[in-house]
Parts: structure tokens; sequence; C-alpha cells
């Protein structure tokens, strides 16, 4: 199997967490025309939008992360990583599904700040708190979807886990984690302990530490920001509509296939 990532992708780190979990092999790869748009070759025709991750497995091209944890869990069923439970299952579902979108795209607001700097200095700072606020709304209803257990997937660390995992964990890389001692920060405490998460988190981490030229590979027209989707309505609703029109002007920025 070989997977395409990219170690900052929460979307890849989450298949990467189903693939050790279930105890897959795989070779892994980083496109290298990912932040381009113009990729070729295999990787552009197992993901029309040019995006990590995509799974190749055999005859089969598989892009976007849940489409891929569907096809693992298909695949290879053993162990599973959904409950099995029609209730909880629907639950770990929604719980992704808040996690790829709406927490995902808060993630990637403070990234386009902190390492691609599109904001500085007042506004940035605005544009962050706003981030704060926002991230604690979703922790507090992840928090809730919680409750008493001591996993998401209920008595077992699974699917709804390794969907929450990279994005609580950079919250917390981005001082935006909850307090020491509250039911977050202890769930992320007790899934770091395994190696699957434990990996994969390493590997995040090594990768954020060289976003030292993030801004400059922008600037220079290296790479063009994709902003899509939940991204982009981050942008727009938290002040960043200027941001956006900057990044047009500037050839910056970019939109999905089809254009
Ligand atoms: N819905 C997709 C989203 C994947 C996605 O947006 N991946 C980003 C990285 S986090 C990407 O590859 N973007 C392409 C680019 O920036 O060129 C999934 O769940 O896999």
């Amino acid at each position: 199997m070989l997977l395409y990532e990219h170690p900052l992708s929460s979307y890849a780190q989450k298949v990467k967490i189903a693939l050790r979990e279930k105890g897959l092999v795989f070779d892994k790869e980083t496109p290298g025309a990912i932040g381009t748009g113009r990729a070729a070759g295999p990787f552009a025709a197992a993901s029309p939008r040019n995006e990590v991750p995509a799974l190749i497995d055999g005859a089969a091209r598989i892009f976007d992360s849940t489409i891929i944890l569907e096809y693992l869990e298909d695949k290879y069923p053993t162990p599973h990583l959904l409950p099995a439970d029609p209730v909880m299952r629907a639950e770990a579902r929604m719980i992704e599904e808040v996690c790829d979108t709406l927490y995902e795209a808060i993630n990637w607001g403070l990234s386009e700040i902190r390492w691609f700097k599109r904001a500085e200095g007042a506004k940035a700072e605005e544009m962050k708190a706003t981030a704060a606020r926002q991230t604690a709304e979703v922790q507090a209803w992840l928090t809730g979807k919680l409750g008493t257990n001591d996993f998401f997937n209920g008595d077992s660390f699974g699917w709804a886990d390794a969907s929450v995992a990279p994005y609580v964990n950079r919250s917390f890389h981005y001082g935006m984690g909850t307090p020491d001692g509250s039911p977050l920060a202890r769930w992320l405490g007790r899934i770091r302990e395994r190696p699957s998460v434990a990996e994969t988190f390493k590997e995040f981490e090594a990768a954020a530490g060289n976003m030292g030229d993030a801004a400059e590979r922008v600037a220079s027209g290296q790479i063009r920001r994709e902003y899509r989707d939940h991204r982009l309505e981050w942008m727009m609703k938290s002040g960043g509509v200027q941001i956006v029109l900057d990044g047009l002007e500037k050839n910056t920025i970019r939109f999905t296939w089809p254009l």
C-alpha cells in the first residue's frame, strides 16, 4: 500500500492512525507538487483535487480521508475501528464530520496566519482571538460528546478518536488547548500512549519545525494556497475578506478543480 500524504495534514494523520491501528504496512510519500495545484502522474490520477491523503492499494486508488477510512474498515475489518452499535457508529461519523469541516477550518486559518503570514500585527491578533473563541466552542462540544467515557468511540479507542486526535493535538500545539486535568487534556494524554498516535504526532512535530520558510514559498509563487470549502468560509467570516482579495490579486491563493 502507498499513502500519498503530508505529515501536517490532519486528514492524512487520521488515515495513518487508522492504518497503524489496523497493523497495516504502508509506504508513504509526500507528492512533490503538493501545494501547487499542478500535480501530474499517479498522484494526480488518484486525487482529482490534488489533495492528500490518497491511498493506492493494488489496483484501488482512493482519495478523501473519510472514504479511505471506510475502505479500510470494509477491506481490513480486523480490528474494527467503528463501534458495533448503530447509534455509536453515527456518533463517530458526526464527530468526524464536525472535526473535518468546522474544527479543521479554524486550525487551517491559524496556520495561514502563523506560518504563511497572511496577517500581521493587530489584524493577526484579532483573527487569532476569533480563532481562540471558536476553538473553545468546538472543544466544549467535543467535551460534551466525550462525556464520562475514556474514548470518543466509547469504551475503547476507535474511529472517532482517530478523527479527533489530529485536530485537538494541533490546538495544543498552537497553545489553544484545554487546561491541564480537563477531560480533553486527559483524553489526549491517554491516546498519546498508543504507538499509532505517538508516531503520527512525532511526524507532525518534525514537519511543523520545518515551516520557517512557509511565507517565502508563498510570496515567491512556489506554492499557491488552496482556499476551499469551509476554509474559505472561515477566512470570510473571521476577518479575512481582504486577505482573500489580496491573495487573488497577487495570485497566492487558488480554488479547486473544476475551475
Ligand atoms: N476532504 C479531503 C480534504 C483533503 C485536503 O484538503 N488535503 C489538503 C492538505 S490538509 C491538501 O492536500 N491540499 C492540497 C494543496 O494544498 O495543494 C479529505 O478528507 O481527505
